[in-house]
């Protein structure tokens, strides 16, 4: 109970600070939780299992959840800078070959970000989002740029479909920008059909380029019960495809299935999936996930696997029946547990990605998690093998800057973040206060 003892007065302020709310993406700020974890699988995950390597039939390890907290580090000063302002639910980023920085924005907007300095100019991008259902949490939201931008000038983004207001689908769109940046046009729909609700819930939905290249996913489950267990369905999946084409790749791990959408996933028996984080030098691919009003997960994925969450109970139960697990082991043994849960409250977490490079020393390797209600970075130090080894909540980034939604790794090594507050949001720069 060390890790309780030591973060009980910042649960007190953080708690009178207020908590209210309700879970998931749309909650408060402010509430820490405690960060236990409610697993830790004690077969490491394995540096094989990269997404170029498995065979279709590749069984699901079973792997027990021993219970325990995590050991805590403390993590070194860091240094934040706010870059620019003006956002609104800024929900991705993506850096260009100019040193700019392109941004989605939830309602419908991208916004150019011309260098990344504070004061920066930021200029809006004009794009047609006719078609685009901004409800709750869907609307515009991950985003990345093609490898070879320099000369395609393509990005991919994940946004809700619904012209005229009536939900359709959601869509991965890719999109050319102008050569001055003022414009985007749009050159294809890469991948149409991933489900959606009418009010936005769980939307998903986070791209994200592994190091082969292959586009990965993370979808929501749109609050249907029956979808994160159903592998024809895109939703509550990690899904494997490629960039250019929008096909599901021929070494994907139900390549064979004959319903066309199951082709396309990588991982299943998800909630809602906004943080996809590619393992630099390993292959490994980890996730954030919402849980309910209790254990959102940070997960490694192995392909084909099972991450055991059903609100349907098996089809036994209609709607959306939330007090299941978010691994539910009784039902699913071969279920993947995962790495850390939250606990008892919920952080909302939301982005991943991993810190690499010299400039960051003692936290070289790390993986940062955005937590949306919890209002804070988390940093997670992980084990050769892929394993949690430690966790550390950095103060400068708790509760600060309110809630914090997308985090990638810029050119210059340096970790940005954006706010998601709903107004005047921030892009913010993130070295360790050491840093040259
Ligand atoms: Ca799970």
């Amino acid at each position: 109970m060390n890790l309780l003892r030591a973060l009980t007065p910042v649960l007190v302020v953080a708690l009178a600070a207020g908590c209210s709310g309700g879970p998931g993406d749309q909650g408060d700020q402010g509430n820490l939780g405690t960060v236990p974890p409610a697993g830790r699988p004690s077969l490491a995950p394995s540096a094989t299992a990269s997404p170029t390597s498995p065979p279709a039939s590749l069984p699901v390890p079973t792997v027990p959840a021993v219970g325990g907290e995590p050991a805590r580090f403390s993590p070194p000063a860091l240094r934040v800078e706010v870059i620019t302002r003006g956002l609104e639910h800024g929900w991705d980023i993506g850096f260009l070959p100019d040193g700019s920085a392109l941004i989605s924005e939830r309602p419908g907007r991208f916004t150019l970000v011309r260098q990344l300095r504070p004061g920066a100019r930021a200029t809006r991008v004009s794009a047609d989002f006719s078609d685009l259902f901004a409800r709750g949490e869907g609307g515009l939201m991950g985003l990345v740029v093609h490898p070879d931008f320099a000369s395609s000038r393509l990005f991919t983004t994940c946004q809700n479909h619904g012209p005229g207001g009536r939900a359709i689908d959601i869509r991965l769109v890719t999109w050319r920008l102008a050569g001055d940046g003022g414009s985007a046009t749009r050159v294809r729909d890469l991948l149409t059909g991933l489900p959606t609700a009418g009010s936005g819930r769980h939307s998903g939905c986070r791209p994200s380029i592994a190091a082969d290249g292959a586009l990965l996913v993370g979808t929501g489950d749109t609050a249907d019960g029956a979808l994160p267990q159903d592998r024809t369905s895109l939703g509550g999946k990690v899904l494997r495809l490629n960039l250019t084409t929008g096909e599901p790749l021929p070494d994907n791990p139900f390549a064979a299935a004959a319903q066309p959408a199951e082709r396309y996933v990588y991982t299943y028996g998800h909630r809602n999936v906004q943080g996809v984080a590619v393992r630099p030098g390993s292959g490994q691919v980890y996730t954030a996930e919402h849980g309910p009003r209790v254990n959102d997960e940070v997960n490694v994925l192995r392909a084909g696997g099972n991450y055991g969450w059903d609100p349907s109970r098996g089809g036994t139960a209609g709607g959306y029946d939330e007090d299941v697990p978010m691994t539910d082991l009784d039902r699913f043994p071969d279920a993947v547990p995962a790495i850390w849960q939250t606990g008892q409250t919920t952080q909302a977490l939301c982005a991943a990605t991993f810190l690499t490079g010299s400039l960051w020393g003692e936290l070289d390797g790390a993986l940062v998690v955005t937590a949306l209600r919890g209002a804070k970075l988390v940093l997670l130090r992980l084990d050769a093998a892929g394993a949690l080894a430690a966790i550390a909540i950095p103060p400068e980034t708790n509760g600060e800057y309110g809630r914090l939604r997308a985090a990638r790794l810029g050119p210059d090594g340096a970790l940005y973040v954006t706010t998601t507050n709903g107004s005047d949001d921030a892009l913010l720069r993130i070295t360790p206060e050491a840093a040259p």
